[in-house]
């Protein structure tokens, strides 16, 4: 199999970036009226060229500060270049300090406990402080599946993408339904990395990854304890076949079976399906916009956990893209877009060399 390119890592993490930044204006809004988010965008764009002015138009330039979602990803990654392969104890001290360093970036609610007892002396295992949330139940939030791209982008096999994906998470999300997000999540970058893979296989392997993922006891027993079907994941992955095949889809329906939700079960599937409905044309949509673009228009539409939704599907369609659907001035208008750009060259280097 072909090694993918450069371009695919720039585009992942660039995806994420902006699905963050952008979709951290809109957060936690029930309804975005898509007139409002397009007009936002625009203003994103270079002011047109004025007559006797500079030959173009800049772009607005890093006005758009990342959330926990960023801040996390780039910990998973930054652990991952210094140490060069997964290193627990490294990653957990590297969330805690990030959020001890700048506590404001819009963290869950709980998840912040995690860290203060990370931060302690007295922690010896790293995986205890996430086994203690919910009285013992553990977080099923989608922050493992937010950050999680850096994994599939060192990672190559895929049972090493599974693995790390579901240690990376249990940092702070040890409920199955919050870890397994971050493999399906994980897994569907992996998937995205490689040459043209068509929609339809795309979603025949990540189906059949999370049945197998998804049957062993502790996922079973917590989907139980929570009220859910077997295999909850797969099911959804299985409905978002069946969306597929209609030719229009309303919006209500996906926020019904998908959700738009902070946990990784109402928020995981809805960025895949918007990654793969993205990959038409939108009626809703002007087709000014790449896909990569009306990925990330679509699932801030949606309302929500708009950074979270988002950042999710733009690392996968940046990956699947790359960074050619990138446009300028909307990484430009993002805080440290410049700095994620060294960080994708660094996870290229380490890919290649492992
Ligand atoms: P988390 O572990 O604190 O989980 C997030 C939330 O999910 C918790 O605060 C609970 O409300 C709920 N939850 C998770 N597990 C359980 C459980 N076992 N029982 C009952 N409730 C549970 O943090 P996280 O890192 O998973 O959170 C990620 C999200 O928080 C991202 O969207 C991120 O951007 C951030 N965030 C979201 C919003 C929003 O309104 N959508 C606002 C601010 C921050
Ligand atoms: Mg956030
Ligand atoms: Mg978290
Ligand atoms: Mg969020």
């Amino acid at each position: 199999r072909p090694r993918p390119g450069l371009a695919r890592f720039r585009g992942c993490l660039a995806g994420a970036l902006l699905g963050d930044c952008l979709g951290a204006v809109f957060e936690g809004r029930s309804v975005v009226k898509l007139p409002e988010l397009l007009s936002f965008l625009k203003g994103l764009e270079p002011a047109p060229p004025e007559e006797g002015g500079e030959a173009a138009g800049s772009a607005r330039g890093e006005s758009l500060p990342y959330t926990d979602d960023t801040a996390m990803s780039r910990s998973v990654v930054q652990s991952l270049l210094a140490k060069r392969e997964f290193d627990e104890v490294d990653m957990a001290k590297r969330f805690a300090e990030e959020y001890k360093k700048e506590p404001n970036r819009g963290y869950g609610m709980a998840v912040v406990n995690v860290f203060k007892k990370l931060l302690s002396p007295k922690c010896n295992d790293v995986f205890e402080p996430a086994r203690a949330q919910f009285n013992g139940k553990g977080s099923y939030g989608n922050g493992g599946a937010m950050r999680v791209a850096g994994i599939p982008l060192v990672y190559s096999d895929i049972q090493d993408v599974k693995k790390f994906a579901k240690l990376s998470a249990e940092l702070t999300h040890a409920n199955s339904l919050g870890y397994n997000g971050a493999i399906l999540q994980a897994l569907a970058v992996h998937l995205a990395l490689q040459e043209g893979l068509s929609r339809e296989t795309f979603l025949e392997q990540l189906i059949s990854h999370m049945e197998h993922v998804e049957a062993d006891d502790k996922s079973l027993s917590d989907a139980r304890a929570l009220g859910f079907e077997d295999l909850p994941f797969s099911r959804r992955l299985k409905k978002i076949k069946e969306f597929l095949e209609l030719s229009s889809v309303p919006k209500a329906d996906v926020l019904f079976e998908l959700g738009n939700g902070i946990a990784a079960l109402r928020s995981v599937p809805t960025a895949i399906y918007s990654f793969l409905r993205c990959m038409d044309a939108d009626p809703d949509i002007p087709d000014h916009y790449n896909a990569l673009q009306r990925t990330i228009i679509y699932c801030i539409s949606l309302g929500g956990d708009t950074d979270t939704i988002a950042t999710m599907a733009g690392a996968i369609a940046g990956a699947y893209y790359g960074e050619e659907q990138v446009p300028p001035s909307w990484e430009q208008s993002c805080e440290a877009f410049q700095e994620t750009q060294r960080m994708a060259k660094s996870l290229y280097e380490l890919y290649c060399q492992r």
